[in-house]
């Protein structure tokens, strides 16, 4: 045992554990976006190729770290989802929070320029913040979800009326400030359709929606499935033989991560896809 008298400090390293049987959400978050995205041009209020090149990110993470269940982006935030019974890295915060930070930092540079073929990146480069925390239940972490794709909505439907009455109105960005302020989401539906002949229903699902990807299994009839209740009454982690583990293992690797723009707050989503509570691999679909 090689020794030195340097070895004590060691000592100083302290446990930061996620608490056992809880989903652990990691999300992060671009750093000073307001002012990179007015560097490179990003549309207003979105800009699609950015939104896309955040989904290639996050979609390359998952590919790279199969423990992520679930991931949902808005913006410049992505939130990454580990299953209640994943032991990765010991469910080790900072492990899990600089992997995730660092694996994305680093695909959203090599990336940017199959997004943005006519801008090349210089510095300051992009670079992402990140959180983990730990919700206990099914319906915290649905919350969890959900909370973010109201946030996504709220912003979309405000950023979208502030800046159809600045582009279209001919607005400045104090009057039009001023004219929304408290006003309800009805009223901005009707300032859309009465002033700009804009349909909020009809713009694109990936502003409305936000971004959620995930292994693309077979659907399942809701009624054959009660993944919630199985996720929560799951005390540890499911022992299961080597075998069924590497089973496992091929059947997520085969999957393909989708990257699609759907409704995550109602039931529906959760209830056709028990794979993202149950982390049991569904069927993989023929390929067509
Ligand atoms: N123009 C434009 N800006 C965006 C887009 N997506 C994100 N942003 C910018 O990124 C910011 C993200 O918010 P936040 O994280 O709170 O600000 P940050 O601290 O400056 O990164 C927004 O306020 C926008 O300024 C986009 O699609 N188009
Ligand atoms: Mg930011």
């Amino acid at each position: 045992m090689a020794n030195s008298k340097f070895e004590y400090v060691k000592n100083f390293e302290q446990p930061d554990n996620l608490l056992l049987n809880t989903w652990i959400v990691v999300r992060i978050d671009g750093r000073g976006f307001t002012k990179f995205s007015s560097k490179y041009g990003f549309e207003k209020p979105n800009d699609r190729r950015a939104l896309d090149l955040m989904n290639a990110a996050a979609q390359a993470v998952m590919y790279e770290i199969p423990e992520v269940t679930i991931a949902y982006g808005i913006s410049d935030e992505y939130s990454f989802v580990f299953h209640k019974s994943c032991t990765l890295f010991e469910r080790r915060s900072s492990k899990l929070v600089t992997t995730i930070v660092s694996t994305f930092s680093s695909y959203y540079i090599h990336l940017w320029s199959t997004y943005f073929p006519d801008t090349p990146l210089s510095p300051p480069l992009p670079s992402f913040d990140g959180r983990a925390v730990c919700y206990p239940s099914v319906q915290n972490l649905r919350d969890y979800m959900s909370w973010r794709q109201v946030d996504c909505h709220i912003n979309n439907l405000y950023n979208t009326t502030f800046w159809a009455l600045i582009q279209k109105g001919g607005m400045g960005n104090l009057e039009a400030e001023e004219l929304l302020k408290g006003t309800y989401a009805a009223d901005k539906n009707e300032i859309l359709f009465s002033k700009f002949d804009i349909n909020y229903n009809n713009e694109p699902e990936i502003y409305k929606k936000g971004s959620v990807l995930f292994r693309g299994y077979e659907l399942v009839d809701p009624a054959t499935h009660n993944a919630a209740a199985e996720a929560d009454s799951l005390a540890e982690p499911v022992q299961q033989s080597k075998n069924q583990t590497e089973n496992d293992k091929k059947r997520r690797a085969k999957a393909r991560i989708v990257i699609e723009h759907l409704d995550i707050i109602k039931d529906e989503f959760w209830d056709r896809r028990p794979w993202l509570l149950s982390n049991k691999p569904g069927k993989v679909p023929k390929e067509t």
